[in-house]
């Protein structure tokens, strides 16, 4: 089975938010936002915008009929600015027009006046002036003061990793349309369509029931419509239910780059103490995380951060400290690993920093202290099914690591130019909520009179398939063809109460919701079938769309089961409901169950690095992966290789630069480079683990959407091998990402510049 969209996809034909035929009197809106980054705002006049011909609506703060709050987490962020704004591009104003070229010319003539007030961009200075958005939390196991004596080698560093826009092909938009009875029905480009739903219910001040959510699909999502596709929803609603029209707002690119939340900045401070032998004995760590100016995901994510702060390594004392800043950029939010990278890469960073100083490989220290059955992590879960070192060690044999430090060794002597470098990158990612209530699934399948089956879930179709794997386990559930089988938009009002599309676990809620949702129609088919061909029910199997008794093919199709039990009167429609069991979890305690399981891998990467020029090839990324029994084997490649270049991207290219006042310097694709296929290695090598069946995912399969991501960490770490190999260094402070600029001046003498201002006026 293919990805379902891929033809429509590649011929241009997939419907998105609003390539939907416009309905009548469609308005569109455009949203004026703060011209500094913080400040008090002291008069707003928008009579300049009103006047203008074919503006239909100016909405502000005081029109919001209920809930002038919002958020996930809590409701900390106005709709509008009011009073206070607090961070550049926050929106003020909506301004609905009879086109988006009129409403945003009338968002230009908004004048606002502010006082100014102090811009912070830098988590640690909000640490030390106490700004913090949540009591800040010291995790400990162990005690890790009472070791740095025992301790042969003890490392201590800085780090400054920034953050990632999400840069989906789609940005944020929204459709509202008034219904008959003060009803909205709102197409949004969201991962979270209850959340949305929920939220424009209480803006409006009307229960949910009057709000339907449609989710058809997503050109991509990766976290940023988790919680931030809310807002562009609430305005169209508020302005559509107001003016009794239908409006739209889709965000352009440089809007939506500065207007919406990213990955977490983070600053680290890190020390790792080590024996002689390798063995990781302490490791002290302090997340400063750069939350931006509400909370929106950002308790969460710090939680994962946490929680992924040893990764796949065993380490017997340890210290994290966690602390949520509040700075002056829009808040920042979800996005593809969700805090684990952010986690990981600081133990990374120890552990290349602790290699150094002994002389060694990371990879000697890496393979030394991997996790296995048994252990128990610093929030209590204790490990079982492990497959942390069978992943490194069928990549060791496969991939030869043996030979790789002797040839990049090789090479390095005989060239001067350029050097290449290695890194080996192991993760061990948890799978499901860590608000444990968020981990539930639903779906409703609906087999019609003809045969043909329809799906519905709460998944969400952004890209990674979820849509395809729900229709490969209904086929595979009923024995009939997938071209039987089509899944439906994500409804508010055929499925409620959705979590969002994320974590990773989309496809094992829905999916082991739909399984229960089969199964209960198919109990009933099968009694039709053993009455039909005189046999009993438990010697019923559908295969190829032929139903079979004690694995004998039979005359009967599935098309005439199907049809007889219709005229049975036999149920053909089920509700199924799915939550994973055991799991609980307090981030104030220590012995915790937050994953259903884990997923496991490993991962090599080799880089190139031109010596005069500072530009550096990704030449080859070798991966195994535990992926269970996957079930489309083109989608979980598609996730594999999507999420490593994300990754790569992240430490190397994607450099998202604030000048001190608070603005996005790249605020445009022209300034922002995110990695192409012509970036990614040529060498690109995908191994999945063989006989890895997890009992925990729907037909055996494993959550995949995230957990690659993290491999791509390995390409920063490749990079700065090589560096070493031209001018062995000890940086004061670790920063990522590692773009060619800063490998040209890590090469040479020179100290850091800042980046120019971006002189084009958009
Ligand atoms: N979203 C969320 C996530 O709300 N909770 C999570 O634990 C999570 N983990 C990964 C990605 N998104
Ligand atoms: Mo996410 S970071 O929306 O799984």
């Amino acid at each position: 089975m293919r990805h379902c969209d891929s033809e429509l996809h590649v011929t241009g034909r997939s419907e998105y938010t609003d390539d939907v035929a416009p309905p009548e009197g469609l308005l569109h809106g455009a949203v004026f936002g703060s011209p500094i980054a913080h400040g008090k705002i002291r008069n707003l006049d928008t009579s300049a915008a009103n006047a203008i011909e074919g503006v239909r609506g100016v909405f502000v703060y005081d029109d919001i009929p209920g809930q002038k709050f919002i958020g996930a987490v809590i409701q900390d962020e106005p709709l509008f600015a009011y009073d206070e704004v607090m961070y550049h591009e926050h929106p003020i104003v909506l301004i609905v027009a009879d086109t988006a070229e009129l409403a945003r010319k009338a968002a230009k003539l908004c004048k606002v006046e502010i006082d100014p007030l102090p811009i912070t961009v830098c988590p640690r200075e909000a640490y030390k002036a106490g700004d913090v958005l949540q009591e800040v939390r010291i995790f400990e196991k162990g005690d890790v003061e009472s070791v740095w004596d025992q301790c042969d080698y003890v490392l201590e560093g800085k780090i400054d990793l920034a953050g990632q826009d999400h840069t989906y092909l789609e940005t944020n938009r929204a459709r509202a349309v008034p219904k008959e009875d003060g009803q909205v029905k709102v197409y949004s480009s969201t991962q979270s369509p209850s959340a949305g739903q929920k939220t424009i219910a209480a803006v409006l001040g009307i229960p949910m029931h009057k709000v339907e959510v449609d989710v058809k699909r997503l050109g991509g999502g990766f976290g940023g419509k988790e919680d931030q596709a809310t807002h562009w929803a609430c305005m169209a609603s508020l302005a559509a239910v107001k003016l009794q029209r239908p409006v739209q707002i889709v965000l352009n690119r440089v809007e939506d780059m500065q207007m919406t939340g990213k990955r977490h900045p983070y600053k680290q401070d890190f020390k790792i103490g080590l024996s002689k032998e390798g063995e990781i004995l302490a490791f002290d760590v302090a997340h400063y995380q750069n939350s931006g100016a509400y909370m929106d995901l950002s308790a969460p994510v710090l939680e994962r951060t946490v929680l992924h702060a040893t990764n796949a390594y065993a380490i017997p004392h340890v210290k994290i400290l966690a602390a949520a800043c509040r700075t002056h950029l829009p808040p920042n939010t979800a996005y593809r690993g969700f805090g684990g990278p952010q986690g990981m890469f600081a133990l990374e960073a120890a552990i290349y920093r602790a290699a150094t100083e002994m002389g060694v490989s990371p990879d000697w220290i890496q393979k030394k202290n991997l996790i296995q059955d048994g252990y128990k992590f610093h929030y209590g879960q204790v490990l079982k099914d492990c497959r942390m070192q069978r992943t490194w060690e069928e990549a060791e044999d496969a991939f030869e690591f043996s030979s790789v430090n002797d040839r990049v060794e090789a090479y390095n002597q005989t060239h001067r130019g350029t050097k290449k470098g290695f890194a080996i990158m192991p993760v061990c990612f948890g799978i499901s909520f860590t608000k444990t209530f968020l981990n539930q699934g639903s779906s409703l399948v609906h087999i019609y009179t003809d045969g043909s089956v329809s799906v519905s879930t709460g998944g969400i179709e952004m890209g990674q398939g979820v849509s395809s794997n729900m229709i490969a386990i209904v086929a595979r559930s009923f024995g009939i063809s997938p071209d039987r089988v089509r899944c439906n938009s994500t409804n508010t009002s055929r499925i409620a109460n959705i979590s969002p599309s994320a974590a990773s676990a989309t496809s094992d809620l829905n999916g082991n919701a739909t399984l229960i949702a089969c199964q209960e129609i198919l109990s009933g088919l099968c009694d039709v079938a053993a009455r039909e061909l005189g046999g009993k029910p438990e010697d019923i199997s559908i295969e190829n769309g032929i139903v079979h008794l004690s694995d004998n093919l039979t005359d009967l199709t599935w098309e005439q089961l199907v049809l007889k039990s219709y005229f049975s009167r036999v149920q053909l429609m089920a509700h199924g409901f799915y939550t994973p069991p055991g799991l609980h979890y307090d981030f104030t305690k220590s012995d915790n169950n937050p994953f259903h399981y884990y997923t496991y891998g490993t991962c090599l990467i080799e880089v190139t690095v031109d010596c005069l020029r500072g530009n550096y090839t990704i030449d080859s990324a070798k991966i195994v992966h535990d992926l269970g029994r996957g079930i489309i084997r083109s989608v979980d490649l598609g996730q594999v290789e999507g999420g490593l270049a994300q990754g790569i991207g992240w430490v190397t290219l994607e450099d998202l630069a604030y000048s001190d006042d608070g603005r996005l310097l790249s605020f445009a694709l022209s300034t922002y480079k995110a990695p192409d296929a012509d970036f990614m290695p040529d060498d690109l090598v995908v191994k999945f683990l063989e006989n890895a069946d997890n009992p925990g995912g729907p037909l055996g399969s494993k959550a995949v959407g995230e957990p690659p991501f993290m491999y791509g960490i390995g390409a920063y770490f490749a990079i700065q091998h090589a560096i070493d190999a031209f001018r062995p260094q000890i940086p004061d402070e670790i920063v990522s990402p590692m773009t060619p600029e800063r490998v040209l001046l890590s090469l040479y003498d020179v100290k850091s510049v800042k980046p120019a201002e971006p002189s084009v006026a958009l």
